[in-house]
């Protein structure tokens, strides 16, 4: 209870940062109960794909309890709860990947070589951020930076080129093919707002043009952008095969 109270004490009206963590653990929560109901809705093959769509957003509505809790106690960036979150979130998400190309043929292997991939990404980003030497040291937010981006160019390439892109071609399914690009798009452009926060942190290249406390603004507007994004794109394309 007090940290409830003295949360709301300590939160200042002009705190933009901390305005984003109740707004994105408040949209989470209830993309997930959208996604839960919704589930009943759609056509027996697709209601694996809404529950992961829900699991992704309620599994970081939790975490975004904490790390709003966090932020306002601390004063500092949730960065422990933020890659709890993202390592059982991101896999999540190639899992959807997997289940929508799956009709077209899409092997067990695909989903493993994406969930190595994120992790690798993830692992690195984490490395580079929370054991920073004397908390900005450049070369080793960009040697760890440089090396998670192996693993999200790995995702990116099999989205647009490779396995998936393909297997999503060869889809009969004309929602898939699209709800596939559609999702490719969401890799491309919104997930690149990840590193654009990850350079504001001390020693970061972009730490002269933001504050330290704008890592988080940008993944917090990223998240609620790619979570709830994925899911809507799949639950359209649950809902439109529905319609057809
Ligand atoms: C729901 C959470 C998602 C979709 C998180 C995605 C995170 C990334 C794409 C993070 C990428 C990073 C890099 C490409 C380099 C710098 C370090 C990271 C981890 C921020």
């Amino acid at each position: 209870m007090t940290v409830f109270l003295s949360a709301f004490k300590e939160l200042a009206p002009n705190d933009y940062v901390g305005f984003t963590f109740f707004i994105g653990y408040m949209a989470m929560f209830a993309a997930s109960v959208f996604f839960f109901f919704e589930r009943s809705r759609v056509d027996d093959k697709w209601k694996l794909s809404l529950l992961v769509s829900g699991l992704i957003t309620m599994i970081a509505a939790v975490h975004y309890y904490y790390m709003r809790g966090y932020y306002l106690e601390n004063d500092a960036n949730p960065t422990f709860f933020r890659y709890v979150d993202w390592t059982l979130t991101v896999p999540l998400m190639c899992v959807e990947f997997y289940l929508l190309t799956k009709a077209a043929g899409a092997k067990l292997s695909l989903l493993w070589k994406l969930i190595v991939a994120s992790v690798w990404m993830l692992v690195a980003g984490y490395i580079g951020e929370s054991f920073n030497p004397e908390g900005g040291s450049t070369s080793h937010s960009v040697t760890w930076g440089v090396l998670s981006t192996i693993g999200y160019v790995y995702i990116l390439y099999t989205a647009w080129f490779g396995e998936v892109a393909k297997l999503a071609a060869d889809s009969n399914n004309e929602l898939v093919k699209k709800g596939v690009r559609t999702l490719a798009w969401f890799v491309l452009v919104g997930w690149a707002i990840y590193p654009i926060g990850y350079m504001c942190m001390p020693g970061g290249w972009l730490s002269g043009t933001f504050s330290p406390a704008d890592v988080d603004l940008f993944y917090n507007i990223a998240d609620a952008i790619n979570k709830i994004g994925f899911g809507l794109v799949v639950y359209g394309i649950a809902v439109g095969a529905k319609s057809e």
